[in-house]
């Protein structure tokens, strides 16, 4: 039998797209720079004018999964990365906001069927959020890490499709023959 594991290394032809929220963007521009940094070294162009990686900024975090989903539909992506600082406050804001985005970005991937990375930190101090977007450690060099090796994962897992060659993903039109998609896609009717 296979084992499937994704690599680092081979980036040829693979396109990302980073979704990032200007929400806290002492923060989110960090993680940014290091998930770019990331890439780089690992042969993929961060480049905006370059054919690797296209960037979209959204208001907050709040707003990242309708981004990511409608990129991800474009089947132009091998992963989508999201950026994102949620931060806890005096009111329960925080929670609306971190729910909706975790559901979102993992309804994203499962919907398309492309990888999208939840690159979004959910803390409880402003200290907590840069310790882990760089006085400490970067998460966002560990998000760029994971859309690599999604990236190579799938390239691997869709090979064993005879035609597929590029991200395949499940259109609202292709959705209609698997009901627990169709279910997915559908706006909710009920009462
Ligand atoms: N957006 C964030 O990305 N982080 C936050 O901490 C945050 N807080 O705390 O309010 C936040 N709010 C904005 C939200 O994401 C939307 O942009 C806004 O509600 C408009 O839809």
């Amino acid at each position: 039998m296979t084992v499937f594991e994704g690599t680092f290394a081979q980036v040829d032809g693979m396109r990302f797209a980073i979704v990032v929220g200007r929400f806290n963007d002492l923060i989110t521009g960090k993680l940014l720079a290091g998930c770019q940094d990331c890439l780089k070294r690992h042969g993929v162009d961060p480049d905006p004018n370059g054919s690797m990686v296209d960037y979209a900024w959204v208001p907050g975090s709040f707003e990242i999964p309708l981004v990511a989903r409608q990129l991800a539909l474009t089947g132009r992506y091998d992963a989508i990365i999201c950026l994102g600082a949620v931060i806890k406050g005096q009111t329960p804001h925080f929670d609306y906001v971190s729910a909706e985005v975790s559901k979102g970005v993992a309804a994203a991937g499962f919907q398309t069927g492309v990888p999208v990375v939840f690159g979004v930190l959910t803390t409880d101090t402003m200290q907590q959020a840069l310790e882990r977007a760089g006085i400490k450690s970067n998460h966002g060099w560990d998000y760029a890490m994971s859309a690599l090796e999604m990236a190579s994962l799938m390239r691997q897992v869709r090979s064993l499709s005879p035609d597929a060659h590029s991200p395949q993903v499940i259109t609202e039109a292709s959705a209609s023959t698997l009901p627990s998609l169709r279910e997915a896609l559908s706006p909710d009717t009920s009462d």
